[in-house]
């Protein structure tokens, strides 16, 4: 069996605090993991002139497996800028963003809640497309019969028990109607013991908000996925806490769902829990291995149960002392 190989990438802002935390968590669980170091950003960009230098695509690719921290965009158009997710996104394939909200011990989570939502990942409203005249701007929304057919497959195959497509063919029938019909079809073909169900992207927000407990999987077009999982994410405890993976065919790269949090970086007080639990679903779908998975979430509940709490939690540990919380529930 070849040495499991892990590619570090912090990014921008509290990604450079996060990443190297969950990396020691990981090799807490997966001792013979090999690390390499690589860059992207918005730093990689100033340094470089590309926000993903393509010695880190080939390390990834190689690899097989990434962590990303986070990433800062400007808000403004910025001549050979793009992103460096939707850059490794698009460069990758990573066409399946998967994002699991679970109930933590925490006092401000909500119990009962243990939902998944399957985000395509390379399309919709991403592709990037606007053209101006000056007046009137268009931006090219694309649906293919192609992504949504592969999207609907993993959430076929990760559902439990019942699925529910998000859409908004009542607006929007051909091109979210291709979505929606075409997964309901590779469901019906891969998974006819999955119960399906579907709902308008605003009703399933209000539901979410609502009664989240009522979800098993959701599959949805890139923006309304990346929407109702920020949503969901209030249901684990915060931000701080919610962990997601891109994956595509032989190649992965997670990432915390939050961003770089410029307002706190460089202070050593970021959670590095989403970190750590994305690390969790590297261990879960890269490398198949549930045992060290189950050990970090574990752990990470087991430290949040005995307290344990950096500010954004309302307590007052640093980064690193958050991290050895959860090493110390490890019995690392
Ligand atoms: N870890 C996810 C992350 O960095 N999110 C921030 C994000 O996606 N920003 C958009 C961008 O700056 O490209």
């Amino acid at each position: 069996m070849t040495t499991p190989t892990l590619v570090l990438i912090p990014g921008d802002g509290i990604g450079q605090e996060v990443v190297p935390e969950a990396a020691r968590v990981l090799q807490a669980v997966m001792p013979a993991l090999h690390l390499v170091e690589a860059e992207a950003g918005w730093g990689a960009f100033q340094r470089h002139g590309v926000s993903v230098p393509p010695a880190t695509l080939d390390a990834i690719r190689q690899a097989g497996a990434a962590l990303f921290g986070a990433v800062q965009s400007p808000a403004r158009k910025v001549a050979g800028y793009r992103s460096a997710i939707l850059t490794m996104r698009q460069a990758l394939d990573l066409y399946a963003n998967v994002r699991p909200v679970h109930s933590l011990p925490l006092p401000n989570a909500r119990p009962h809640v243990n939902l998944l939502i399957v985000r395509e990942n390379t399309e919709g409203l991403y592709v990037g497309e606007e053209t101006s005249d000056g007046e009137t701007v268009t931006a090219q929304r694309r649906i293919t019969r192609r992504a949504s057919a592969r999207i609907g497959r993993v959430a076929a195959h990760l559902a439990r028990q019942r699925l529910t497509i998000v859409h908004k063919a009542n607006i929007l029938p051909v091109s979210d109607g291709l979505f929606r019909d075409t997964v309901r079809a590779v469901v019906a073909e891969t998974r006819p013991d999955l119960a399906v169900d579907e709902l308008l992207v605003d009703v399933a927000a209000y539901h979410l908000a609502r009664t989240p407990e009522r979800f098993d999987t959701l599959v949805a077009p890139n923006l309304y996925g990346d929407i109702l999982s920020d949503l969901a994410a209030v249901w684990c405890g915060g931000l701080g806490l919610a962990p997601s993976i891109n994956l595509g065919d032989g190649v992965a790269v997670a990432e915390p769902v939050h961003g770089s949090a410029p307002d706190i970086a460089g202070k050593g007080i970021a959670n590095p829990i989403a970190a750590i639990l994305s690390g969790a679903l590297l261990c879960r779908y890269v490398w198949r291995n549930e045992s060290a998975a189950s050990a970090i979430e574990q752990a990470v509940a087991t430290a949040l149960q005995r307290g344990a709490a950096t500010p954004d939690l309302g307590g007052t540990l640093s980064t690193r002392e958050m991290t050895d919380a959860v090493l110390a529930a490890l019995g690392a």
